[in-house]
């Protein structure tokens, strides 16, 4: 059963001027909980003290969902960890050629000691501890090195082994397949009878992110890594709705998550990071189910099915159509039939050329709008007669 582990308290936190008060984090944390999500990783504690506190307080929500920090691999930031009594710890290090000599200055075994080190100490001081060891920059790194260290981890006591595609370098389709990554991996430590989950963590510098989790669950990946919005450093990683949507709209995975509040929690996410929703955002932006054209509108009315290719009541969202320069008259009725008015042809041709001449300065007509309108034509149509 896949697992969805969303990092929006932590990784999405990582997005340039996004922040988020200990009481929003817990509203974040109920919804997430509320929806379904498997794992929450909350932060880390060493960071700030309010990143601290917020990490101890979602730990103590008695939530369903498993509530995590993550820290580096040292002993300090592990103890941080457990004073806020987290259920789950994410642990990175990067064991690539190129980090180890220049960043760390150590050797793969040294390396690799003091990763087992830190995971048998967490392990030790709290047995129910679900303990995932990341090789930050996986994907990159030479494979050896990350099937060597990921072997130790689990021998140290890591349940779970993070693919990290840190720089969103995999691209499916070619040498740099997620797909291809996630088999090896998992036969090369089958080979070795070692068998821990596996997650991946993938970021969007391509776009590509996505694309790549849906590889991972393809060939047996058991986590997923997200963000609400996506939000994270750079271009972010995998977006919670898009990933949810694809699961169990596409894959034939059955949809134990409350989707249907996704929308009230992208919301709540997008005023308190400050972080306006792209109109043209998947699933979750405002245009993603808003008609324009009139022959797009037409056939939507008829039956949305011809230009939608999810259902948005999966999402908690509707239909919309758009009042702009490009309607057409069944734009008009659409919304004059929401409204509840009447009107005749003439009218309504009336009320369609005024949408149209406000569509051409470049602005919408909203719904709320419309009345007025209706009424200017009205008014209009008199005199003319
Ligand atoms: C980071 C990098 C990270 C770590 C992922 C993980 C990545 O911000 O520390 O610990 O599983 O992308 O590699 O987010
Ligand atoms: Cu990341």
């Amino acid at each position: 059963m896949i697992k969805i582990l969303d990092a929006t308290l932590r990784e999405g936190e990582q997005t340039p001027g996004v922040f988020f008060d200990g009481h929003i984090k817990l509203a974040i944390a109920d919804l997430l909980d509320e929806i379904g999500i498997d794992i929450i990783e909350a932060g880390h504690p060493l960071v700030t003290q309010e990143i601290h506190d917020a990490v101890q307080q979602l730990a103590h929500r008695n939530l369903k969902a498993v509530v995590g920090a993550h820290a580096r691999s040292v002993i300090y930031d592990i103890d941080l960890a457990l004073q806020c009594d987290v259920g789950f710890l994410g642990i990175f290090y990067c064991v690539s050629e190129d980090r180890l000599n220049h960043v760390f200055k150590k050797d793969l075994s040294q390396a690799i000691d003091q990763i087992s080190k830190v995971i048998h100490y967490a392990r030790e001081k709290k047995p129910s501890l679900l303990i995932r060891y990341t090789p930050e920059d996986t994907v990159r790194s030479k494979f050896e090195n990350v099937l060597e260290v990921s072997t130790a981890a689990v021998d140290a006591g890591a349940d779970i082994i993070s693919i990290a595609d840190t720089t969103g370098y995999m691209i499916p389709g070619t040498s740099r397949s997620m797909y291809d990554y996630v088999r090896k991996l998992k036969d090369e430590l089958s080979g070795r009878d070692k068998y821990p989950q596996i997650a991946v963590h993938c970021h969007n510098d391509r776009g590509l992110a996505l694309a790549n989790a849906l590889d991972a669950y393809r060939a047996g990946a058991e986590i997923i890594d997200t963000t609400i919005l996506g939000l994270g450093e750079r271009a972010g990683i995998v977006d919670l709705a898009q990933l949810l949507v694809a699961l169990t709209q596409d894959f034939g995975v059955e949809n134990r998550w409350k989707t249907k509040r996704l929308s009230d929690l992208y919301n709540l996410v997008s005023k308190h990071a400050n972080f306006e929703i792209p109109h043209n955002f998947p699933v979750m932006g405002r245009n993603a189910f808003t008609h324009c054209a009139g022959v797009h509108t037409h056939a939507a009315i008829q039956n949305p099915v011809h230009y939608q290719s999810l259902d948005p009541k999966v999402v908690g969202r509707s239909m919309d159509v758009a009042l702009d320069h490009m309607s057409g008259l069944s734009s008009i009725e659409w919304a004059l039939n929401k409204l509840n008015i009447e009107a005749d042809d003439e009218l309504i041709s009336q009320i369609l050329n005024t949408v149209k001449s406000i569509g051409q300065k470049g602005r919408m007509v909203e719904l709320s709008e419309l009345p007025h309108i209706v009424d200017w034509c009205k008014k209009h149509l008199k005199i003319k007669r």
